[in-house]
């Protein structure tokens, strides 16, 4: 096979955001637009004579870019591909594939829960060696190299065939395609404890599992691991069939977007229900009654963590969440003695601790939960960490009454109190409307002119204690993130914080993050829109949102 040099020109705006490169599928169908971020991801790691692992969530243009990167891959040079079957991984089983079998690094397919099919998104994603999405100063290198790229490299070969386990050759190449779930399920095993959770399952059948794919790459995991290995009833998966438009779907898992789950859990009252995203890396836990947000729930397991067979080996490290995350789960690391980390958003930044021996649990509010099994989030670890860690409850529990979420969470509330927390998020906002915002803010930020000021709510008084810009320095590598949220905290505790989100493929999304800590037992049980109530008010008024983003309502809440 030959090697042809192709003519091309630069695109704008080929800039990874908080997750790699997501655009429309219409953009990446251009002429030369993927080969040419392709060739750019080739010339700024170099990886010539090495091995680099390829999978996708199975979306719509999945397949055709899986050739481009080996094309592009193999004329520059690389040694060997590790490919999921059909073009499939989940974003967590390939951060496996990357570590397990020492890859120097992998291209993920992805642009995660957004909607899929060929009027919708795709993405493109490069992971480094730890298995983790790359650091900004890899993503803003490609960046450079896609503003002046002139030309890029193609093997002129016939596609390869992705439906076969086995190793190929392809040009100089070889390739090897694997199965896309088995390493996975290796993996789970070796971390929690299935004959525990075999045990509960077994001894309560009336406690039933639920879990929706969304028509996202979970689908065959969640088989493999729920019925062949822990022998559930085929009911206790749906949606389990990965479609490359999602069945036309969005495939988030929250309660908006979740509904064919929630409908379920609800209807059929199951208490225990779960749902992951598009490329597998978000959880959602759900039972009858019982709704865990996010934040609570990475606190949970934190505080769980004795149960679970990896941990208890290996030990808990350190705990960490990204900055808009609640707070739950510091509260946990401060009871146990544990370091904890407040990093930006998006899952880059919690690989460096991991990697120093310094953090073994974190999560985000957007659903995403994990360890330093891999570096990524990880959707169907999260929901096994739920069915451990309830199967150990029951075990220790002498009451003889069944312990499921709602037990769990009442019970973490008493011992550390509550944090209410909520998310809105305003989308496809003009980027002028929204940088007016951001603007406006910072100029208060800046003169400290809300310091000390109140604002009146139906639910009593807020006083602005402290604003500011949150900027990261990584503890590891010192490396600075600026301009990472905006924070307002109040005297009583309560923070709001605004962010433009990173991951849209057009226009510009701001997301409001609401907090408000409470050791009132009488609001344990109260839902969490009535304990935020006075704090959104005051969120809206002081960032007079509504006015300078011409939006009464928030396009979803979670
Ligand atoms: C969003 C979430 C962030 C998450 C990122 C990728 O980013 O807020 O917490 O890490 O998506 O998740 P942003 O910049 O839009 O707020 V996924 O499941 O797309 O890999
Ligand atoms: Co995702």
């Amino acid at each position: 096979a030959q090697v042809k040099d192709v003519p091309t020109k630069p695109f704008d705006g080929q800039k990874p955001g908080t997750s790699g490169l997501r655009k429309r599928v219409k953009v990446f169908q251009q002429e030369h637009y993927t080969e040419n971020f392709i060739q750019a991801i080739f010339d700024s790691v170099d990886a010539k004579g090495q091995t680099l692992v390829i999978g996708g969530d199975g979306r719509f243009f999945n397949p055709e870019t899986v050739q481009t990167i080996l094309k592009i891959g193999s004329a520059n040079g690389v040694a060997k591909f590790i490919v999921g079957m059909d073009g499939i991984l989940s974003t967590p089983a390939a951060s496996n594939v990357i570590r397990k079998y020492k890859a120097y690094g992998g291209i993920l397919l992805t642009a995660s829960h957004n909607p899929g099919g060929p009027n919708n998104d795709f993405g493109i994603k490069y992971n480094v060696s730890n298995g983790g999405p790359a650091p900004e100063n890899v993503t803003n290198k490609i960046y450079e190299l896609t503003k002046g790229i002139k030309s890029y490299k193609v093997l002129e070969a016939p596609p390869v065939d992705l439906s076969k386990v086995g190793s190929f050759s392809y040009g100089p190449t070889k390739v090897d395609i694997i199965d896309s779930v088995t390493d996975y399920l290796t993996l789970l095993e070796s971390i929690f404890d299935f004959p525990l959770i075999s045990s509960f399952l077994k001894s309560n059948p009336n406690f039933r599992v639920l879990f929706d794919g969304l028509h996202g790459v979970t689908g065959p995991y969640a088989k493999s691991i729920l019925l062949d290995t822990l022998k559930l009833p085929a009911n206790s998966v749906q949606n389990c069939e990965p479609l490359p438009d999602f069945g036309g779907g969005h495939p988030d898992p929250n309660l908006t977007y979740a509904h064919s789950l929630v409908e379920v859990v609800e209807k059929e009252g199951i208490q225990f229900g779960a749902a992951s995203d598009g490329d597998g890396d978000r959880n959602m836990i759900y039972g009858k009654g019982a709704f865990v947000t996010p934040s609570d729930s990475v606190a949970i397991i934190a505080d769980w963590a004795d149960c679970i067979p990896y941990f208890k080996k290996g030990g808990v490290k350190g705990l960490a969440r990204s900055m808009p995350t609640s707070g739950a789960i510091d509260l946990v690391a401060k009871a146990k003695g544990l370091e904890y980390f407040e990093v930006p958003t998006g899952w880059k930044f919690f690989g460096n601790l991991m990697d120093a021996g310094r953090l073994s649990i974190c999560g985000e509010e957007s659903f995403g939960t994990g360890s330093d099994h891999i570096r990524e989030k990880d959707g169907v670890w999260a929901v096994i960490a739920w069915l451990n860690i309830i199967a150990a409850a029951n075990k220790e529990s002498k009451s003889g009454q069944l312990i499921g979420i709602k037990e769990l969470l009442l019970d973490h509330y008493k011992k550390y109190g509550r944090s209410f927390f909520s998310r809105y998020d305003y989308e496809e906002v003009s980027s002028e409307a929204a940088q007016k915002m951001v603007d406006a803010l910072n100029k208060h930020i800046n003169d400290q002119s809300l310091i000390h000021t109140k604002y009146p709510s139906s639910t009593g008084e807020f006083e602005v204690s402290k604003t500011t810009n949150f900027t990261y320095t990584d503890p590891i590598d010192g490396s600075v993130s600026k301009n990472q949220g905006q924070i307002i905290q109040f005297t009583d505790g309560s923070r709001v914080v605004f962010r433009l989100s990173g991951t849209g493929s057009q226009g510009a999304t701001v997301r409001m993050y609401v907090e408000r800590y409470t050791k009132d037992e009488g609001q344990y049980e109260k839902e969490t829109n009535e304990g935020l109530k006075g704090l959104i008010e005051v969120a809206l008024k002081i960032s007079k949102l509504t006015e300078l983003l011409q939006r009464e309502k928030p396009t979803v809440i979670t």
